[in-house]
């Protein structure tokens, strides 16, 4: 079917690398490809490159289950995920580009008193900050999502649950695709294949390039925004970054028709599901109990997931379930993320976005812009510095985080 295609533009180009940038962003995902758009569209700076030990969106962001939403609980953290609500509703327009962001609303399930306490704070702190986000009765929910069982007698019963309407998806690989495009077309060198090994630094202590599987590359400032392998990564410049490296696992349905109308996580059981546009059902599970960088993860862990989006939606029960797979994230012990200058001079992190950056994704690349062509923070990344490990102010949201972990 796809003969016909012939003579298609390249959507970006794949040059040689340069023997010096201003700034190189290492990691070719939403993060890192954003970041160089942004610096190219808001700061005019676009001698700049991606490097990619792989192929672009080829970590987790193409292997996400594509929820957003900005229901956190904090105000640093309401800031920039709210920001970057604000930028994907505008987004294919921005890029040129169709992300397919579908605000379809984001439901979590309370199944105690425990959820229910916490999601009405979640709600109120949001709402003083014109976030939106409300509390349903189970009718209600049922009502927005009829594929959901309420029943009394179920096995995880159901006593309401928050909705945000302005959440939904997007198409995680469009996003990368989209970005990387208009990188692009503003002059900035996408590199793939191009393993980063080395960060070298002057006698000053400042960085002056990296070395690669292609060579070494001069770069006035560098960006790393290498989600799960960051630890990795920032270990060639000597900094110790507080993140540990687990994975996280999703997989897919046969496709069915259209069923299920909106997202819906249910925190307490550790599942997540949607429908996409192809019709498959998008399941989420919950990280391993483990480090590690393979991008698989264990069977007991979706099982798990599997046995409670039965208990949930009976009416999937005898769905086949067609691929598997894993990402690797990043989590911090405060579970938000860290986007901060470091001990290196021109060494910039954005990490920590742990299992929930796809949502960050156009927020956290326009304040990580920011602070990497200014050399200062932005007032909505302000609070994500490296530093609050030592300082103690932690911003912790293990609860809006919603997934296990
Ligand atoms: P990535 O897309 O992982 O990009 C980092 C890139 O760095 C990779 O491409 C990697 O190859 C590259 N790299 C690493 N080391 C080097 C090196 N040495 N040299 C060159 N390149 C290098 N978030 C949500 O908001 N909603 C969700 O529903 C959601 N679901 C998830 C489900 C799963 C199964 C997983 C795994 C994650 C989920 N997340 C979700 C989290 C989200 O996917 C990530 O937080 C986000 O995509 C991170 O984006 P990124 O661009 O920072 O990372
Ligand atoms: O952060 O919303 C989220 C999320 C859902 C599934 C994985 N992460």
């Amino acid at each position: 079917a796809l003969r016909g295609h012939k003579g298609w533009d390249k959507q970006w180009t794949s040059p040689e690398p340069r023997a010096e940038y201003d700034v190189i962003i290492i990691g070719g995902g939403g993060h890192g490809l954003g970041a160089a758009y942004y610096l190219a569209k808001e700061h005019g700076i676009t001698n700049v490159a991606v490097l990619e030990k792989g192929w672009l969106g080829g970590g987790n962001t193409g292997r996400n289950t594509t929820i957003i939403r900005s229901n956190y609980l904090y105000e640093e953290s309401m800031h920039i995920y709210e920001h970057s609500m604000k930028l994907w509703e505008n987004l294919s327009q921005d890029l040129n580009y169709n992300v397919m962001y579908s605000p379809r609303g984001v439901m979590m399930l309370s199944h105690n008193v425990h959820d229910q306490q916490s999601f009405k704070r979640h709600i109120h702190a949001n709402r003083l900050y014109g976030i939106d986000n409300e509390w349903l009765t189970p009718e209600q929910a049922k009502a927005y999502c009829p594929p959901l069982d309420i029943s009394a007698s179920a096995r995880y019963p159901i006593n309401g649950a928050a909705l945000q309407r302005r959440g939904g998806t997007a198409r995680h690989d469009a996003v990368a695709w989209g970005y990387a495009r208009a990188a692009s077309d503003r002059g900035v060198h996408i590199i793939q294949n191009c393993e980063v090994t080395g960060i070298r630094r002057g006698p000053d202590g400042r960085v002056t390039g990296v070395e690669t599987s292609r060579g070494f590359i001069g770069a006035k400032k560098v960006g790393v925004s290498a989600a799960g392998h960051t630890t990795t990564v920032m270990k060639m410049a000597d900094v110790r970054v507080p993140l540990q490296s687990s994975p996280l696992q999703a997989l897919v349905s046969e496709p069915l028709k259209p069923i299920f109308p909106c997202v819906v996580m249910s925190n307490t059981v550790h599942a997540y599901i949607s429908q996409s546009d192809k019709g498959e059902l998008v399941i989420g599970a919950g990280t391993d109990q483990y480090n590690s960088y393979s991008q698989t993860g264990g069977l007991q862990i979706i099982t798990h997931t599997l046995d409670a989006i039965c208990e949930l939606f009976p009416m999937f029960r005898r769905v086949k379930m067609m691929r598997q797979w894993g990402g690797i994230v990043d989590n911090t012990p405060d579970r938000s993320a860290i986007q901060s200058k470091t001990p290196v001079p021109g060494l910039y992190v954005n990490c920590g976005w742990g299992t929930g950056g796809f949502k960050a994704t156009p927020g956290s690349a326009n304040l990580f812009a920011h602070l990497i062509a200014r050399d200062e923070a932005h007032k909505f990344n302000a609070g994500l510095t490296l530093d609050r490990f030592r300082t103690g102010r932690l911003i912790d949201e293990a609860a809006a985080a919603a997934v296990a972990h």
